[in-house]
Order: C-alpha cells, then structure tokens, then sequence
C-alpha cells in the first residue's frame, strides 16, 4: 500500500470516471459532483468537461456523458468507495444488467498510488487503460498523473490508445493492446 495512505489525515489525490446515458445526463452528473464535494473529508480539486462518447460493451444502449475529476480526500479507499455509492443510490441508480444503462456511475480510477484488489474494490480501476471514454477526460485535467502499474502517464496511455485504435482500423487485426 502507499506510504501516503497510511499516514493518518494525510490527504491523497483521486481521480474519478464519471458517466450517465440515461436521462438529464449532464444534470445527473452535476448533481454527483456537488455531492461529492459535500462529502466530509473529500475536497472536490477539478472537473474535466463533460464529453459524449459511444457506449463501450453491454447490451445496445444510448450515448453517454463522460467526465473526470480531481479529489482530494483523507477518506480509506474503502470509505470512498462507500460514499460514492450512496451518491449513486441517492441520484436513484438502480444495479440491473452488467455494462448496461445507468443514470449515474462514479468510478474510483486511481488512489494515490494505490494497488489494490479487494472484491469490488480493483484499483488502478482495471479497464481504464483500455477506454478512451475515460482517458480523453482523464488527459484534460491530469495528462502528467503516473499509473503506478504500467508506469505511464495519462498523457502516455492515452497515446498508447489512440495508435493501437489506428492500427486495428488500418489492419483489420483484433488484439487488444497489452
Ligand atoms: N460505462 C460502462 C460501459 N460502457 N461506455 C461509455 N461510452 N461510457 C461509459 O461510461 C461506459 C460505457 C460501464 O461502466
Ligand atoms: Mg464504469
Ligand atoms: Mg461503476
């Protein structure tokens, strides 16, 4: 675990996938991020802007709303992950299909340096790398921020994305990038 988080009060920098395709999307995310912010012990540091992406997997859906955001917060990743799904019940999210349609979705991507895997509790969030859904808004507000797995910046893999999505247009090949 990181040293930072285990110093008591100590204040660890978050970054935050925020996603809606059902409903008013860019209101439902706007009423999360206040209530993030209202959450003690969480200080709210930026707001990527808000962009329309294509739905990635689960059933056909529509598009959705995505963004990032900066946290500051002396919260133990699992108090964070706790509130953040009050938001998400407090906003009515309702858990149905796997992938499927939601009005709000508030993912933890990373935690300090944190590396962990604890049930529903995977961080670095294991599919960041691959989304550009999550990248694009992820660049715009930390382009520097390291990936303590891979050991990329945001910037890095972002471009790591972008080609690997460029090449299986020209070539037709299906693998995904490691
Ligand atoms: N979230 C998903 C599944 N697919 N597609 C887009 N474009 N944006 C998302 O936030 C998203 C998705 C599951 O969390
Ligand atoms: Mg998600
Ligand atoms: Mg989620």
């Amino acid at each position: 675990m990181a040293e930072e988080t285990l110093l008591p009060g100590a204040k660890v920098s978050v970054l935050l996938g925020l996603g809606s395709n059902l409903g008013g999307r860019r209101e439902f995310i706007e009423r999360a991020v206040r209530l993030i912010d209202e959450i003690e012990g969480v200080e709210l540091k930026n707001l990527s802007s808000l962009v329309e992406t294509e739905p990635v997997g689960g059933p056909p859906q529509g598009r959705y709303l995505n963004g990032a955001a900066e946290l500051e917060t002396a919260l133990e990743p699992r108090d964070l992950l706790n509130r953040l799904q009050e938001v998400e019940t407090e906003l009515g999210r309702v858990r149905k299909v796997l992938n499927g349609p939601r009005n709000i979705d508030l993912d933890i991507l990373l935690f300090g340096d944190l590396v962990i895997e604890a049930g529903d509790l995977v961080l670095p969030h294991p599919r960041m790398c691959e989304r550009a859904f999550v990248l694009e808004p992820l660049n715009e507000i930390a382009p520097g921020r390291v990936h303590p797995v891979k050991r990329k910046s945001v910037e890095e893999l972002l471009e790591e994305l972008r080609s690997a999505v460029a090449r299986v247009s020209a070539t037709g090949e299906t693998e995904r990038p490691s």
